[in-house]
């Protein structure tokens, strides 16, 4: 019939219709990129962040016909997710992605696979019931108790292989010692270790894996059996219930609540937990290693200062993690990202891809053990199900890393293929050989070598720990009172790049003070600061005057920067107050370089005292007005703020007076003109005597945190396990601003505007408080 040919033909030829774009189930196409995705497919297998780069890129969300499930790709749309866990249920966490055969299923039932709810897949309310209970095992006090274990472990592992040179540390120790440290974790008898490790990957393969109709047998008796062994280990340690773990916490709170932590789940969990708790921590080390080796540099680096491992382990976590994709289904239509998703969608959240968003992570393909947001990484998940034993997968990550980094500085990456288990959701290394030559083992010369150990606090990496070296190139007087100072990388490679406004955190002495960067940016090779000696300081000025030489080495964190220019502008007004120049005189060189309109007004003492003036001449002589006090000249700012300029941006620093003239003198311009920068904190630290507690709810953790008077909000924070970014912790830089959903805020920082305090909706963690006894906040 012809008719109904023409009719088909309109929306695609009627004999090929399969070759017709597919549409989504919200009724949009499928591009043909989403149609093309299948995370079993190499690409995904081998890189999973780099296999979704175009996603993030172009199309962050899309429906996967091959998966049947929608794919989020960016760091901002996967964190929502996580944060709304009514919407978004984690009910399918645990469901097999690739449906069970007849074959597979019969097998299941003749071991009673009665597999269910665990943490990790219950909605409200009753998980946050559960998880409460359950908490205790992990905080900072009681997992600090398992270190020695783990050093131990890793100590007997590393003894046996030191003298051989060459080794799979994946077959030799990566699985083996986090496992023993997960059953010692639980109470669980560490027996048959190896059949453990073989269950555990038909668990994963069974759950997130594609296996072939024959595979699927063959899992399906791997898990079957999986669940009677955990059934029967449990029931023993049901009879004897005096022993120690995890495992018996939750079989005393099924005595005695056992409607909250049922038989079932006891059950489940008790086979979910053995797999959760080693292979995550087993593949991130793994994975570490694998990253840090492939850049010997860098490996260098962290032999050289291991103060730093805390914060490589968080970097690889970033980089590579081991968890690469969790999973979710909308109980109602939804959008992310500006996509439909009607309810009962399922949503795989590739963390991995987050973990790689450039709008999140400056560089972010790049290893940076000195990133200092790379705790903001999604591979422990987050909000109210983010993993509890994230720590204990850190500890032993950085014991791992300690040992190594200390007893085989020369290992080496041997040059292999890795094999990855195909599955969508954990990803390590199935071997990683090294190689090493046992004649240059240091404990071969300094027996010492083989004992000797640094630990790491339990918890998210301290930034201040974060530091790399550098040597003082040069120095001189760059006015009365003013050292300028010259540092360089003492391998002699470039420095890092940095922008207008950044400063330095030099470490020195018992001090720890920040300068701002005031050399030439295209300089590769020098880092500058400008000191100002301040006797009536806290000592750091003085200090630095006394005591710093050419050629002396020094740590310093950065560079950093929290007095960005904005280069949208038309016009900028640079006003600086005596050492306040130094980082305005870099916004100066690059508004220059831009071809900006710019002025900069520069008020100081004397002449002799204000440091850059002949380079200010120099390079911007037409711009510069010059306010010496001894000279009668002074800076009329009443006149110079009078009219507030067409599409203008003021950037001021100097001394705390002139700032808040500058913030009283601009209350007539628009909203966003004045950026300062402070160099002083007075007001932020915290004094106990006048502090009263207070209690924060967390909204997305579903938690109670207490905050005593002696303690920072940022602190309480930390030792509830909740990670928050933190830089200055002085309330200068805004680096740990979390949002506030309710209650009165006694802003402490510098940071906010006076209308975003009025906001009353964010706050500094590092030293605002509560005004009354609560706060809410969306954590
Ligand atoms: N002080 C300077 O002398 N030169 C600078 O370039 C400088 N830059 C700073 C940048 C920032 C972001 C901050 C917060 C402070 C800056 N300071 C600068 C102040 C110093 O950090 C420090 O407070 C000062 O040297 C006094 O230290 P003292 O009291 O221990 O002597």
């Amino acid at each position: 019939n012809a008719i109904d040919r023409t009719q088909a033909g309109a929306g695609g030829c009627p004999f090929h219709a399969a070759q017709e774009p597919p549409t989504a189930p919200n009724g949009c196409p499928v591009s043909p990129r989403a149609a093309a995705f299948d995370p079993f497919d190499r690409p995904y297998q081998l890189d999973p962040a780099e296999a979704l780069r175009w996603s993030r890129e172009q199309e962050p969300v899309f429906y996967s016909p091959k998966l049947g499930y929608w794919v989020v790709s960016r760091y901002d749309d996967i964190k929502a997710i996580f944060r709304d866990n009514l919407t978004f249920s984690p009910s399918i966490a645990l469901e097999k992605i690739t449906p069970a055969s007849r074959e597979a299923q019969t097998v299941l039932q003749r071991y009673d696979y009665g597999m269910n709810r665990t943490l990790v897949n219950e909605d409200e309310p009753a998980h946050m019931a559960r998880r409460r209970e359950l908490l205790e095992a992990f905080t900072p006090e009681a997992l600090e108790a398992h270190a020695p274990m783990v050093r131990r472990l890793v100590r007997e592992k590393l003894d046996a292989i030191v003298d051989r040179g060459r080794a799979d540390l994946v077959a030799e120790m990566f699985w083996e010692v986090p496992l023993t440290v997960a059953l010692h974790f639980l109470g669980v008898p560490e027996e048959d270790m190896d059949q453990l490790r073989r269950f555990s990957v038909a668990h994963t393969l069974n759950t997130w894996g594609r296996p072939s109709p024959e595979q699927q047998v063959e899992v399906a008796e791997g898990v079957g059996r999986f669940w009677q062994y955990s059934g029967q280990v449990l029931k023993k340690m049901q009879d004897q219930p005096s022993g120690h773990g995890w495992m018996y916490d939750m079989i005393e709170k099924n005595r005695q609540k056992p409607e909250v932590v049922t038989d079932n789940y006891l059950h489940s969990m008790m086979m979910a937990i053995i797999v959760a708790a080693h292979e995550t921590t087993a593949l991130a080390t793994a994975n570490a290693f694998r990253q840090l080796l492939s850049r010997p540099a860098v490996w260098a680096e962290l032999c050289a200062s291991p103060a730093l491992i805390p914060a490589a382990a968080e970097e690889c976590l970033r980089h590579s993690g081991s968890v690469v994709a969790w999973r979710r289904i909308a109980t109602r239509d939804v959008e992310v990202g500006g996509v439909s998703i009607p309810e009962g969608g399922k949503i795989l959240m590739v963390t991995a891809s987050a973990n790689h968003d450039p709008a999140h992570f400056e560089n972010p393909d790049e290893l940076d053990i000195y990133r200092d947001n790379a705790v903001d990484h999604l591979t422990f998940g987050y909000g109210s199900h983010q993993c509890m034993g994230k720590n204990l997968g850190r500890m032993e990550m950085r014991i791992f890393l300690e040992e190594f980094t200390r007893r085989l500085p020369h290992l080496e990456l041997e040059e292999q293929e890795f094999t990855f288990l195909p599955n969508t959701s954990f990803r390590g290394p199935e071997a990683l050989w090294v190689r090493w030559d046992p004649a240059q083992n240091p404990e071969r010369r300094e027996p010492a070598v083989r004992s000797a150990q640094r630990d790491f606090p339990v918890g998210a990496p301290s930034r201040q720990d974060i530091a790399r070296e550098m040597v003082v190139a040069k120095m001189q007087e760059a006015a009365q009172g003013v050292l300028q100072v010259a540092l360089e990388d003492p391998h002699g490679r470039r420095v890092p790049e940095w922008s207008p406004g950044s400063h330095i955190e030099l470490i020195v002495g018992e001090y720890v003070r920040k300068y701002s960067l005031c050399g030439e940016m295209e300089d590769p090779y020098w880092l500058q600061i400008a000191v100002l000696r301040e006797p009536q300081g806290r000592g750091g000025s003085a200090w630095i005057h006394e005591h710093l030489t050419p050629g002396m080495t020094l740590r310093l964190r950065g560079p950093k920067n929290h007095f960005r220019l904005d280069e949208s502008a038309e016009h900028y007004v640079l006003i600086a107050g005596g050492i306040g120049i130094t980082p305005i005189i870099s916004m100066a060189d690059r508004l220059k370089r831009l071809g900006k309109s710019y002025e900069l007004h520069y008020a100081g003492r004397s002449r002799s005292s204000m440091a850059f003036i002949e380079r200010l001449d120099r390079d911007h002589g037409e711009a510069l007005h010059l306010y010496r006090k001894d000279a009668g000249k002074r800076l009329d700012l009443a006149g110079l703020l009078a009219e507030p300029g067409e599409d203008t941006l003021l950037y001021a620093c100097g001394p705390e007076r002139l700032l808040a003239a500058l913030q009283a003198g601009t209350s007539h311009w628009p909203e966003g003109s004045l950026h300062v920068e402070h160099f002083s904190a007075e007001g932020a630290l915290l004094d106990p005597a006048n502090e009263h507690a207070f209690e924060v709810e967390l909204a997305d953790s579903e938690l109670i945190v207490e905050v005593a008077p002696d303690r920072t909000l940022l602190q309480a924070l930390r030792a509830a396990g909740v990670d928050v970014p933190s830089d200055c912790e002085e309330g200068l830089c805004g680096s740990c601003q979390v949002d506030v959903v309710e209650g009165e805020i006694d802003h402490r920082d510098k940071v906010l505007t006076t209308a975003e305090r009025a906001g009353q909706d964010r706050l500094m963690s590092c030293c605002s408080r509560a005004k009354g006894k609560k706060l809410k906040l969306a954590l």
